[in-house]
C-alpha cells in the first residue's frame, strides 16, 4: 500500500488531496494543527474510503514536533511514496512598509520554514528508501509580487526556489520533484488573509469562476501518479478567466 503525507490536511487544497488519494486507495499521514479538525477528518476518511489513516497533529512551524511526528511513525510508513508540501498561508494585504512584522513572521515561518521542515526530516526516509515524489504546493505569487502581496509572493518565490533546488539536489535518486502554483483557488485562503471577512474574501472571487481544492487535488493526483520516469517539474494552474495574478476577467 502506497502513502501520501499531507501537511496542512484539514482544509481547503490539502483537505481535498486527502480525499483524492485516500479514495485511490493510498494510507495517509494526515498532518493538521487543530486536534478536533484532525480527528474529524480522520473519521471521515476511515468511514468513506476504509484506508489507514495515521493523523499527525502539529504546527510546520514547530521543528521539534516535526521531528518527533516523523520519527514516531512506523518504519514502514516513514518513506512516503508522496509528500504534500501544502501547509501555508497569507494574512493581511498590507504594503511592505505598512504591515505587521509579527503577521509576517506567521506566514515566512510556516511558507518557507514549516516547507523546509517536513522535507529535511522526512525526505532522508524517502531517499533510503530509493523512492517518492515531493509536491510542494506553491502559488502564481512567487512568479511576480503583486499589490498587498509583497510578503506572501516572497514566500512562494522561496518555495520555487527550494523545490527547483531539491530537485537538483536529488538529481541522482529516482525522487521526483514538483511545485504546483495555483492562482484563484476559493478555499478559506482569502478569509484567512482578511481575518475572518467573509465579505472581502468573496470579492477576490466575484465574476470568474475560480478554482476549487478538488481541482488542484486532480492536478497534484496527476502528477503523483505519471509514469515514473515523467517528472513534472512545475504546473501553472489557472481559472480560464485569470491570465496572471493581476490580469482576470470578470463579469457583470
Ligand atoms: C494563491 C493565489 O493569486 O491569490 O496563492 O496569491 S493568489
Amino acid at each position: 500500500m502506497k502513502t501520501a503525507f499531507i501537511t496542512g490536511a484539514t482544509a481547503g487544497i490539502g483537505e481535498s488531496c486527502a480525499h483524492l488519494f485516500a479514495k485511490n486507495g493510498f494510507r495517509i499521514v494526515l498532518n493538521g494543527r487543530n486536534p478536533e479538525k484532525l480527528k474529524a477528518l480522520t473519521d471521515v476518511l476511515v468511514e468513506k474510503y476504509n484506508v489507514p489513516i495515521i493523523p499527525v497533529c502539529f504546527d510546520v512551524r514547530d521543528r521539534e514536533a516535526v521531528r518527533t511526528a516523523i520519527e514516531g511513525l512506523p518504519a514502514e510508513v516513514r518513506g512516503v511514496d508522496v509528500l504534500v508540501n501544502n501547509a501555508g498561508l497569507v494574512l493581511g494585504v498590507d504594503k511592505e512598509h505598512e504591515g505587521d512584522l509579527e503577521e509576517w513572521d506567521i506566514v515566512l515561518d510556516t511558507n518557507i520554514k514549516g516547507l523546509l521542515n517536513v522535507t529535511r526530516l522526512l525526505v532522508p526516509y524517502m531517499v533510503e528508501r530509493g523512492t517518492g515524489h515531493i509536491i510542494n504546493i506553491g502559488s502564481i505569487a512567487g512568479d511576480a509580487a503583486y499589490a498587498g502581496g509583497s510578503v506572501y509572493c516572497a514566500s512562494k518565490a522561496a518555495v520555487k526556489a527550494l523545490t527547483d533546488g531539491l530537485r537538483i539536489d536529488l538529481v541522482d535518486t529516482p525522487l521526483r520533484v514538483t511545485n504546483i502554483k495555483p492562482g484563484l483557488v476559493e478555499t478559506n485562503f482569502s478569509i484567512t488573509r482578511f481575518h475572518g471577512d467573509k465579505a472581502a474574501a468573496d470579492k477576490v472571487y466575484q465574476g470568474i469562476r475560480p478554482l476549487t481544492g478538488d481541482d488542484v487535488a486532480e492536478v497534484v493526483y496527476w502528477t503523483a501518479t505519471a509514469p515514473s520516469h515523467i517528472q513534472i517539474a512545475e504546473v501553472l494552474l489557472l481559472p480560464t478567466h485569470q491570465a496572471t495574478a493581476g490580469v482576470v476577467y470578470r463579469k457583470g
